[in-house]
C-alpha cells in the first residue's frame, strides 16, 4: 500500500478529485459536507490497475485550518498535489508547497484540475516551476476535470508510477504511529487511526502511547476497513486498543515500539544554511510539528545553522527525524514571503534581513543534548553540531557525549555502533583514554594523601571520574591498574598483595641481599634455601617485585637503569668482561644481564661481542 496526502489552495478541487478516483466521499463531517469546505482530514482508498492499493489522506486547503493539514501530510511519504487550472496559484498553493518541502517529502504528482473551466497551461507551468525548486523536484502534472472525467485515467496512470517509485519502507523499523483519530467503539472500546510509514504493528502487540508511555496492547487491526492480524508501514491503519482510557487518546500523540525512541523535550536541530550575517532571528517561540504531532517550542539559536528547541511537549525523536517550524504569529497567517499581498510585501522587504520564515524545516541533530553551562558552551556546541554529517553516526554522538548505551543510542534511532567498552556502554576513544588519566591520577594522589588505605574505593572512584556506572570503572582500571577487593591501586601492588607471605619474606630477604651487591644475583642455592622456586619468581616478577634476567637470574627492579649508568662510564666499544668488572659481578649474571640490555635496546652488541649503549 502506499499513502499520498492531498495538497493545495482550499477550493482547487481536492476533495472532489479524491471523490472521483476512489468514489468514496473524504469529507467525513455533516458540517463539511454542508459548507463543501474540508475541515478536517478525510481518509477514502483505491486500488489501482496494478493491483497497488493506493490510501489518500484528503487535507483541508483553507489558512484557518493548516495545523490539520500538516497533521495529514506529516507522516505521508508522498503528495497529490492540486492547482485549479481557472485559479492558478494561490497563497495557501504556495503555504502547502513550503510545508511539503520544509517536511522534506521528495515525491509527488501534480494535478491541474477543474480543466474544464480554463486552460490548464498557465497553472500548470507555474506550479512546475515552483514545484521544482523544492524537494519535491520534478513531478509529473496531469490536467484533470472531475466534471467531464477527462484526465482522470491518465491521472491513475501517474499514480500508478508515483506508487511503483516509492522507496519500500522497512517492515522491522520501530513502529511510530501518529494518531490523526480517536474515537470509541461501542463494545470494542478505543480505536485509534493513523499512517503508519514503516515498522509492523501485529495483533497482540503492546506498545506505550507518547507522552505518558501507558502501555496497551493492540486488540485488533484494521487497514483500509479490512481485519488483519499484521499490518506494515507504508499503510492507513486503524488499531482497536486494549489498555487505553477511554477519551485519553487524541490526535498528536504517538504509539511507540518500547526503547525504539527518545521521548524528549529539548533538541539539537540544524536550520538551512544563511549566508554569515544574514541570518534572521527567530521568534522567541515556534510551532514544532511532526508528524501529527504540533508542540509549541522556545528556540536558541547556539550558532550558524544551529539551534536548541527547548518544546512545551515531550515527544518521540529519532535523530534525523524532520521537523517542521511555523511561525504561529506570522502576519501573514503562514504563508511564505514571496505568496503574501503587495502592500505586505513591502513591509517585508523594509525587513528582510530579520524576517524569520513562515514555515522553515529542520532536522534533528540530537535528541539528549547536553546542558550549556560553560562560558562558550553554545558556540563551540554549534561548531560541533554543524560539522556533523548528515545523518550523524554513532561516532558522533560518542564524540559528544562521551559515554553512552547501546540501548540509548537504538532509542536515538541509531543501529549501527562500535563494540561496547563493557556491558552495553560504548565510549569515545578519546574520552576513554581521558578516564583511564584521570582514574590513575586519582589512584596515585589517593596513595599519597592516605598511604596506608589499601587503594582508591571503586565507588569513590567512580565518583571523581563522574561515570554513571561501577562497571565502566571497572573497565577502565586495566593494567598498569588493577582492582583488589573492591579498591584500586597500580596492578604491581594488588600483584604483591596477592603474594603468598611466606613469598613476600623470601623476596624481601633477597632484595636484603641485593642491596649492598646489586648485580650479584643469588645463586641457585640460596634461591633453594629461600623456598623461591620459578613459579614463585614468575609471580614475584609479575608484582614488579624483581627483574627476571633469565629463569634462575633475578635482580632487584631498576637494576637495568642502574647497569646502563654504571655501563655508560666505560669507553666504547666495551668487552663483556669490562661490562662485568664495572658492575663488579660474575660472568654468569654479566652475560644474561648484557643480553637483557640488548633485547631492551639499552646496549647494542657489535659483531666483534663487544657492546656500546645504543644512540652513542
Ligand atoms: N467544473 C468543475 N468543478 C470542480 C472540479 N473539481 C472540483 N470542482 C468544484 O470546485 C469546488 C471545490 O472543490 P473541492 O473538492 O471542495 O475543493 P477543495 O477545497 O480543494 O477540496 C466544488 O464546488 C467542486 O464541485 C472540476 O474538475 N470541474
Ligand atoms: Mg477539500
Amino acid at each position: 500500500m502506499q499513502v499520498i496526502a492531498t495538497a493545495g489552495h482550499v477550493d482547487h478541487g481536492k476533495s472532489t478529485l479524491v471523490r472521483a478516483l476512489t468514489g468514496m466521499e473524504p469529507d467525513r463531517w455533516a458540517e463539511e459536507r454542508r459548507r463543501g469546505l474540508t475541515i478536517d482530514l478525510g481518509f477514502a482508498w483505491l486500488t489501482l490497475p496494478s493491483g497497488d492499493q493506493v490510501a489518500f489522506v484528503d487535507v483541508p486547503g483553507h489558512e484557518r485550518f493548516v495545523p490539520n493539514m500538516l497533521a495529514g501530510v506529516g507522516p505521508v511519504p508522498a503528495v497529490l498535489l492540486t492547482v485549479a487550472a481557472d485559479g492558478g496559484w494561490m497563497p495557501q498553493s504556495a503555504e502547502h508547497l513550503a510545508a511539503l518541502d520544509a517536511l522534506g517529502i521528495r515525491h509527488g504528482v501534480l494535478a491541474v484540475t477543474r480543466c474544464d473551466l480554463a486552460d490548464p497551461g498557465p497553472a500548470r507551468r507555474e506550479a512546475l516551476a515552483r514545484i521544482s525548486a523544492t524537494s519535491l523536484g520534478q513531478v509529473e502534472a496531469v490536467a484533470v476535470s472531475a466534471v467531464t472525467g477527462e484526465g482522470v485515467p491518465e491521472l491513475l496512470d501517474a499514480l500508478g508510477r508515483l506508487a511503483a517509485s516509492l522507496p519500500v519502507a522497512d517492515p522491522a523499523a520501530p513502529v511510530r504511529l501518529w494518531v490523526d483519530r480517536s474515537f470509541s467503539i461501542k463494545g470494542s472500546g478505543t480505536v485509534v487511526t493513523g499512517t503508519l510509514p514503516a515498522g509492523t504493528v501485529r495483533r497482540g502487540q503492546e506498545l506505550l502511547v507518547t507522552p505518558a508511555m501507558e502501555v496497551v496492547r493492540v486488540r485488533g487491526i484494521e487497514s483500509l476497513k479490512e481485519p488483519a492480524d499484521q499490518v506494515s508501514g507504508v499503510a492507513r491503519v486503524a488499531l482497536n486498543l486494549r489498555g487505553a482510557d477511554r477519551g485519553t487518546l487524541s490526535r498528536g500523540m504517538a504509539l511507540v515500539t518500547a526503547g525504539q525512541w527518545t521521548l524528549t523535550s529539548e533538541v539539537d536541530v540544524r536550520l538551512p544554511d544563511y549566508p554569515a550575517g544574514e541570518r534572521p532571528r527567530p521568534p522567541r517561540a515556534l510551532t514544532v510539528h511532526i508528524g501529527s504531532a504540533r508542540s509549541t517550542a522556545r528556540v536558541r539559536m547556539l550558532g550558524g545553522p544551529i539551534a536548541r528547541l527547548a518544546l512545551h511537549d515531550a515527544l518521540p525523536l529519532h535523530i534525523g527525524d524532520r521537523v517542521l517550524l511555523r511561525d504561529p504569529g506570522d502576519a501573514g497567517g503562514g504563508l511564505p514571503a514571496q505568496a503574501r499581498p503587495a502592500q505586505d510585501r513591502t513591509a517585508q522587504a523594509r525587513t528582510a534581513r530579520s524576517a524569520w520564515p513562515a514555515l522553515v524545516g529542520a532536522t534533528v541533530l540530537d535528541v539528549t543534548p547536553l546542558p550549556l553551562s560553560r562560558r562558550g558552551a553554545a558556540a563551540s556546541a554549534a561548531a560541533e553540531l554543524a560539522a556533523w554529517p548528515d545523518p550523524p553516526a554513532a561516532a558522533d554522538l560518542l564524540r559528544r557525549h562521551g559515554l553512552l548505551r547501546a540501548g540509548a543510542l537504538r532509542a536515538m534511532g541509531i543501529a549501527d555502533h562500535p563494540a561496547p567498552v563493557t556491558g552495553d556502554w560504548l565510549a569515545d576513544p578519546v574520552h576513554w583514554a581521558a578516564l583511564r588519566r584521570r582514574l590513575a591520577e586519582a589512584v596515585t594522589s589517593h596513595a599519597q594523601h592516605q598511604p596506608l588505605a589499601p587503594g582508591l574505593p571503586l565507588e569513590a572512584a567512580r565518583a571523581a571520574l563522574g561515570v554513571p556506572d561501577r562497571r565502566i570503572v571497572e573497565a577502565l582500571a586495566g593494567p598498569p591498574l588493577a582492582i583488589l577487593d573492591g579498591s584500586i591501586r597500580p596492578a604491581a601492588t594488588a600483584a604483591a598483595r596477592a603474594l603468598p607471605e611466606k613469598v613476600l619474606a623470601a623476596v624481601r630477604a633477597l632484595r636484603q641481599d641485593l642491596a649492598a651487591q646489586p648485580f650479584l644475583a643469588p645463586d641457585a642455592t640460596r634461591l633453594r634455601d629461600l623456598g623461591l622456586d620459578p613459579r614463585a619468581l614468575a609471580a614475584a616478577e609479575r608484582a614488579g617485585l624483581l627483574l627476571r634476567l633469565s629463569e634462575q637470574i633475578v635482580l632487584a627492579p631498576g637494576a637495568d637503569a642502574q647497569a646502563a649508568r654504571l655501563l655508560a662510564g666505560l669507553p666504547a666499544p666495551f668487552s663483556a668482561a669490562q661490562a662485568r668488572e664495572v658492575l663488579r659481578t660474575t660472568r654468569r649474571v654479566a652475560i644474561p644481564l648484557l643480553q637483557y640490555l640488548d633485547r631492551t635496546g639499552v646496549t647494542e652488541r657489535l659483531t666483534d661481542d663487544r657492546r656500546r649503549l645504543s644512540g652513542r
